[in-house]
C-alpha cells in the first residue's frame, strides 16, 4: 500500500457513507479528519463506538487512529474534502439539499488554494454546478476549476452487504473539467479495489446514482402491481419470478413486499422527478412507481382485514403483532420504513398495534417477541429479519395467532396452511 501520510482527507458527515470511507482511506494510508455537526456522535466516535450497528464498522473504528471533531476549521490541512451528508426529502418529496449547502457553507469559510473539493452525498444532475460551486466560491473568494477543483463521486454503499463494500463496489466520478477529474479518478484510484469509471461531465456522474436506485424501485413497483393482480388471480407471484429468473439474461428478480424503504430507493427518484420537471419533463412512469410502492403498506393491511375476516373477526380492537421495523433485515436502520406506513392504517381501523424489532428495541412497544406475540390474533412480518425468518406455526398458535401476513414472503407458506393458521403472503 503507498504510503500517503503526507496527505490529509478530510469527510464531512459521519453516517453510513462517510464513516466507512473515512475509515477506509485511513486503512489505504492517509490522515483522516472526520467532521460531523453532531457533537454526540462525534463524542462516541472518539470513544470508539459508533452510532449504528455493523460489527464491521465496529472492528475498523477499534483498530482506526481516525480524528473526529465538529470542528470545521481542520479542513484546512485537507488535500480532498468529500461531502458525505444526507440528502432525504421533504414530506412532500421535494428534494431536501439543506444538509449539502450547510456542509457546503462550512468547508467554504476555510477552502484553501488547491483543495479539492469531492460530493459523495446523492443529487439530481446540476447540484454540483448549480448549488454547490456558487456556495463554495461565493464564500471562499476561490475560483472552481481554478484555486479548487470539484467533482462527484455518488456513493455505492449497501448497508449490511459484507461481499460488496466501501473498498471493493465499483465507481463512477465525473469532475468540472479534466483536471478536477482527473484528481478525483487518482484519490479513489488509490482507496477502492473495483473499477472506476471516469464520466463525461460531472452531471453524468450526478445522474448515474438517481437512475440505477430509479431502475430498481420501478422494478419492485413492476412486482408489487404483478403481486396485487397475482393475488386476484390466485397464481403465486414469488414462484412466477422465480421461474422467470431462470431466464439466464434479460431478467432480473425482483420481489414484492409491505414496501419500499431505506435512504435510497423511495427517495432518489423524487431528485430525478423533481429536476426533470424544473426543465419542463414529467417522469409519469418514474411517478407511477412511487405510487404504486407507497400504496403496499396499505395493500397489506386489507390482506390483515381480509385474514381477520375469514375468521369472523374485525380489525377493530383486535391485537395485531407487527414484526420489524427496520427497512431490510438484520440491520437498525428505519429510514422510510413501510413498516410505519403500515402501523398507521392499522391503527385507523382502530386495531391494537404492538410492534417488535430486535434490531430497534428502542422503538418497539413490546421488549420481547413473546411480549408481542401473547393474545395477538393476527402477526405481520414488515422485515425479515432471520428471528423471524424461523417462526413456527404451533409457537404462534399457542399464543392464540389465527391470521399470519407474510409483508415480506420469507415464511413456508405451505406449513402455515397446514397448521390450520390464515395466511396470507404478499402475491401469493
Ligand atoms: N425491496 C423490495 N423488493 C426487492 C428489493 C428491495 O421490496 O426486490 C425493498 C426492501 O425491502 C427495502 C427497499 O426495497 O425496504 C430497499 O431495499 P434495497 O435492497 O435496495 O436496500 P438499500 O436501500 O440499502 O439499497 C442499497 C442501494 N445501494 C446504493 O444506493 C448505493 C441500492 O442501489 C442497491 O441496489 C441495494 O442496496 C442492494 O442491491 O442491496
Amino acid at each position: 500500500m503507498k504510503n500517503q501520510s503526507n496527505k490529509t482527507i478530510a469527510v464531512i458527515g459521519l453516517g453510513y457513507v462517510g464513516l466507512p470511507l473515512a475509515l477506509l482511506a485511513e486503512r489505504k494510508g492517509y490522515k483522516v479528519v472526520g467532521i460531523d455537526t453532531d457533537a454526540k456522535k462525534v463524542e462516541l466516535l472518539n470513544k470508539r463506538t459508533t452510532p449504528f450497528a455493523g460489527e464491521q464498522i465496529v472492528k475498523q473504528l477499534k483498530n482506526s487512529s481516525l480524528e473526529t471533531t465538529t470542528d470545521f476549521n481542520r479542513i484546512k490541512d485537507a488535500s480532498v474534502i468529500i461531502i458525505c451528508v444526507p440528502t432525504p426529502v421533504y414530506e412532500n418529496h421535494i428534494p431536501n439539499l439543506e444538509p449539502v449547502k450547510n456542509a457546503c457553507r462550512n468547508i467554504a469559510k476555510f477552502l484553501q488554494k488547491g483543495q479539492l473539493v469531492i460530493l459523495e452525498s446523492t443529487v439530481n444532475p446540476g447540484v454540483s454546478e448549480n448549488i454547490v460551486i456558487p456556495i463554495l466560491e461565493k464564500e471562499s473568494g476561490l475560483k472552481a476549476g481554478k484555486n479548487f477543483f470539484v467533482a462527484h463521486c455518488p456513493e455505492r454503499i449497501n448497508p449490511g452487504d459484507k461481499n460488496w463494500t466501501v473498498e471493493n463496489i465499483p465507481r463512477v466520478v465525473g469532475g468540472l473539467e479534466e483536471k478536477d477529474l482527473e484528481m478525483a479518478y487518482k484519490f479513489y484510484s488509490s482507496i477502492i479495489s473495483g473499477q472506476i469509471k471516469m464520466m463525461g461531465s460531472i452531471k453524468e456522474a450526478e445522474s448515474v446514482k438517481v437512475v440505477e436506485n430509479s431502475f430498481r424501485d420501478i422494478n419492485i413497483a413492476f412486482v408489487n402491481e404483478l403481486a396485487m393482480s397475482f393475488s386476484k388471480l390466485g397464481i403465486d407471484v414469488v414462484n412466477v419470478i422465480n421461474g422467470a429468473a431462470t431466464k439466464p439474461f434479460a431478467f432480473m428478480a425482483h420481489y414484492p413486499g409491505i414496501g419500499v424503504g431505506g435512504h435510497c430507493i423511495p427517495v432518489d427518484p423524487y431528485y430525478l422527478i423533481d429536476y426533470a420537471k424544473q426543465n419542463g419533463f414529467d417522469h409519469d412512469f418514474l411517478k407511477l412507481a412511487r405510487k404504486i410502492n407507497n400504496n403496499m403498506p396499505k395493500f397489506t393491511a386489507e390482506k390483515v382485514l381480509n385474514g381477520l375476516n375469514e375468521v369472523k373477526m374485525a380489525m377493530n380492537g383486535t391485537k395485531i403483532a407487527v414484526l420489524g421495523l427496520a427497512y431490510k433485515p438484520n440491520i437498525d436502520d428505519c429510514r422510510e420504513s413501510p413498516a410505519f406506513a403500515l402501523i398507521k392504517v392499522l391503527e385507523k381501523y382502530r386495531a391494537s398495534v404492538v410492534t417488535f424489532d430486535p434490531f430497534v428495541p428502542s422503538r418497539s412497544t413490546a421488549k420481547s417477541l413473546g411480549e408481542a406475540l401473547k393474545d395477538a390474533s393476527a402477526v405481520v412480518i414488515a422485515t425479515c429479519h432471520d428471528q423471524f425468518k424461523n417462526l413456527e406455526p404451533e409457537y404462534l398458535l399457542k399464543n392464540g395467532v389465527k391470521v399470519v401476513v407474510d409483508g415480506r414472503n420469507c415464511l413456508p407458506k405451505e406449513k402455515f396452511i397446514k397448521a390450520g393458521i390464515i395466511y396470507k403472503g404478499i402475491g401469493r
